[in-house]
């Protein structure tokens, strides 16, 4: 086998090094595009996760909530408002979120299930609601009948 002339070999070694140099740097660049891809493929793949957000009105008559359940985007932030109906007060809110809170802001980042719960307005507090109450206006601490009305206890019968 004949050597190639030491100018020869050189430029050869040359060639070699510069090939494998840029082919080093292409694999490089492919890798990196390669990465940004999953990365782009990943973060589009994290933002179109849905999440179910269900809402209950207990009773439903109670009121309404200024949101409609269904699907929402992975992180997106909502605002629950309860607005009570004629009639009624709000409670609170159960299930996923407790809250006394009528406005509360939730994060989807899970499914939530969300009850808000209403109860019928009591404006004296005797435990007989307002609309079936026909003595609106009992003083505190009075016993009621059912229609919300003191009961008048009988007097102690005087002494004769
Ligand atoms: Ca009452």
């Amino acid at each position: 086998m004949k050597a190639l002339p030491f100018t020869s070999r050189t430029s050869q070694n040359i060639f070699f090094k510069t090939a494998f140099l840029l082919f080093s740097i292409l694999i490089v660049l492919s890798c990196t595009k390669d990465s940004d891809d999953d990365l782009f493929e990943k973060t589009s793949q994290e933002q179109a996760i849905k999440y179910e957000l269900t809402i209950v009105v207990s009773p439903t008559e109670g009121g309404i909530i200024t949101q409609s359940g269904g699907e929402y985007k992975r992180g997106s932030i909502l605002q629950l408002m309860a607005i009570p109906a004629e009639g009624y007060i709000f409670s609170k809110w159960t299930g996923s979120i407790q809250s006394a809170a009528n406005l509360i802001t939730i994060t989807m980042n899970s499914h939530m299930d969300i009850t808000a719960v209403f109860e019928l307005r009591d404006k004296d507090g005797d435990g007989v609601a307002d609309n079936i109450d026909e003595c609106p206006d009992t003083p505190a601490n009075d016993i009621v009948d059912e229609v919300g009305c003191t009961i008048d206890e009988p007097d102690p019968v005087p002494p004769r």
